[in-house]
């Protein structure tokens, strides 16, 4: 298997900068992605966030299985995090992000007020890894388009305040990787949901990881988005990106089908789906 790799320079210094800032927020917003959460988490900022109160945002749920991510939030929240999934394109559900906040700081902004400060401030930093969707949900709690979001990994490049309110202030980062994936099955997660740029992996190697999953997990999806037979689910998934690739019309490209598949899959095409279950290890899946 080829292997999947990406932490360029400007990760690097995000990292470090989330370092400094560190003691200077009282709680963390880590957004993970809902169709990969556990693969989406970045152990390197583990480390650095160490045992300041943290909320797991589970973004994007939209576009993932509704049975797992309910697994998933139990999952969480089953290891004492506070965990919701979200769909950072509706405000609405979002609103859960600064009320859970107020109850995980809720000491804290009682000792401040015991102290004589009125109205105390809480300052949150968000992070995770790149196009999980942190500068849009940033965005939704401040009701403004004030950080710039993009459909591709690396957009934000600067860390920057944002005012949700008189006592809430939010830091938008950058996405971060990290500069060894644990095993390779994580990079190709990671590069079926777009959070590696595509330049930096083969399409049709992680197009086929994406149709031999499909295939396993969401059959029916492959056969009602390609107009395939049950026959065809039987095939290898070698041969059936073949025969793909010809009847959508790319003849012998199998690259742009590969791309194709990849493209379909982000866009909700091939309907909702995530990639990996809790407690699962890689070797099941590899
Ligand atoms: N379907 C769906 N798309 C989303 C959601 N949240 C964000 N997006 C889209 O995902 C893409 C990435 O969003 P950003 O907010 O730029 O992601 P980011 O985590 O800030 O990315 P970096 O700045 O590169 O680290 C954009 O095209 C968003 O419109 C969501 O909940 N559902
Ligand atoms: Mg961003």
């Amino acid at each position: 298997m080829t292997t999947i790799q990406w932490f360029p320079g400007h990760m690097a210094k995000a990292r470090k900068q989330v370092q400094e800032k560190i003691k200077q927020v009282d709680l963390i917003l880590e957004v993970v992605d809902a169709r990969t959460p556990e693969s989406s988490r970045n152990p390197m900022l583990d480390e650095i966030i160490g045992e300041k109160p943290r909320m797991m945002i589970l973004n994007k749920q939209d576009l993932a299985d509704p049975a797992l991510t309910r697994e998933w939030v139990q999952y969480y929240q089953d290891q004492g995090f506070a965990a919701i999934a979200t769909d950072a394109q509706h405000a609405k559900r979002l609103q859960q992000i600064p009320q859970l906040a107020t109850k995980l700081m809720a000491e804290k902004i009682a000792r401040k007020k015991a102290r004589g400060i009125r109205n105390p401030m809480i300052k949150a930093m968000c992070i995770g890894i790149p196009n999980v969707g942190k500068s849009t949900v940033l965005n939704r709690l401040v009701h403004r388009n004030i950080a710039v979001t993009g459909n591709k990994p690396g957009v934000t490049k600067n860390q920057q305040w944002l005012k949700a309110s008189d006592n809430f202030q939010l830091l938008d980062t950058p996405g971060i990787l990290w500069p060894k994936f644990a095993s390779q099955t994580i990079g190709m997660r990671l590069a079926f949901t777009g959070a590696i740029a595509d330049a930096v992996f083969q399409e049709d190697v992680v197009g086929l990881y994406g149709l031999t999953y499909f295939m396993a997990h969401y059959p029916d999806a492959l056969k009602k988005a390609y107009h395939l037979t049950d026959a065809d689910l039987q095939a290898a998934p070698h041969d059936l990106l073949v025969k793909l690739t010809r009847t959508q019309g790319f003849g012998e490209e199998f690259n742009r089908m590969a791309e194709r598949l990849i493209f379909d899959a982000r866009q909700g095409k091939l309907g909702r789906f995530t990639l990996e279950k809790p407690g699962e290890t890689d070797a099941e899946t590899e």
